[in-house]
Parts: C-alpha cells; structure tokens; sequence
C-alpha cells in the first residue's frame, strides 16, 4: 500500500459508528469526472435497474451481529454507466456526516462471489429507515466491521485519474 493510499480517509479505518442520521436532507448528488453535477433523488435510483445481494451481515460496532439480508438497490455500476459518460476509474461514496469510502472501477467490472457494490434503498421486504441509512452503500466483500456500509449517502464523486 503506498502511503497516499494509508492516509486516504476514504479507506476502511478504526471508526466508532454514528448512530444517528446527520440530517433530514436525503438529497444525494453525483459529480462526473468533468465536473458536471446532478441530484438524484431515492426514487430515481430505484427507477434504474434493480439487484437483490443476499446473504448479507451487518457487523456493527453499535449493534452486534445481525444478518443475513437481503439487501436491494442500483449496483454503483449500473448507476455510473446510466449517468456518466466519460472515462472513470473510481467513485467516492461518502455520507451527509463525512464517512466514506472508494470504490475501484475493477471491484465493479469484476465482482467477487459474494455480489456487486450497491447503493441499498431497501433491506428484505422494507424500504430502508433513515436511521437504517435511507441509502446504504453494501459492499457484500465486506463482512467484517461494516466500514464500507455508508450510511445516508449524500455525495458519489466519480473520478479520473488521467
Ligand atoms: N454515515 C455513516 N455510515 C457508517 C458509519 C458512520 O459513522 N457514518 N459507521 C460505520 C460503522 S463503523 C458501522 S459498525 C456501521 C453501523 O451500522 P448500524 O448503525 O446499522 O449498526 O455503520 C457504518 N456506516
Ligand atoms: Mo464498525
């Protein structure tokens, strides 16, 4: 690992979970490479294709163990081919209460076994709570500390590194 990469705050690190939703604003804005910005409502995630990851754990600081789900939404995939059309190579997720995480193009080309990153809008048969997350960044990879669920995702920055 290089030493930007240590630093990134956008990488998983040791972190006491905020219980609570930052705000009431469920606002979600994505920014494309070149800058350009729009919002995006829940409705219109769920208005783009749609998949179920199963078999999924949140392992919470806060809560214990609880599990397994079924968690449903727009792959980050799916989202960024539908909205961007430049060249990418990674996204920023990160929540209305400053938590984050990167996401590698390669980890959505090429998933491994257990699913897709997806952006939650739903858990089993229920809409997410807000204190659940509203929007819930899965990625189904991690089971051990649930340092990659955002919770209340308000900011996708798609980037590029060339
Ligand atoms: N926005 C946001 N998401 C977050 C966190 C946070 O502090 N803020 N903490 C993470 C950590 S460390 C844990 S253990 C889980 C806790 O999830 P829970 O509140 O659903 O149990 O949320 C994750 N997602
Ligand atoms: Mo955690």
């Amino acid at each position: 690992m290089t030493d930007a990469a240590k630093h990134d705050p956008l990488q998983p690190h040791a972190h006491d979970p905020n219980p609570y939703p930052p705000s009431d604003d469920p606002t979600i804005v994505l920014t494309a490479p070149d800058g350009a910005r729009r919002a995006l409502t829940v409705a219109d995630l769920q208005e783009l294709p749609q998949t179920n990851v199963s078999n999924c754990y949140i392992v919470s600081t806060g809560h214990g163990v609880s599990g397994p789900f079924t968690f449903r939404g727009v792959t980050l995939g799916d989202l960024i081919q539908h909205v961007v059309k430049d060249e990418w190579d990674q996204v920023e997720v990160i929540s209305a209460d400053g938590f984050g995480n990167r996401v590698y193009r390669r980890e959505l080309e090429d998933p491994p076994r257990e699913g897709p990153p997806i952006l939650a809008t739903r858990i089993d048969d229920r809409p997410l709570s807000r204190e659940d997350g509203l929007v819930r960044l899965i990625v189904p990879s991690e089971r051990d500390d649930a340092l990659r669920q955002v919770k209340w995702v308000a900011q996708i920055n798609v980037r590029s590194l060339s």
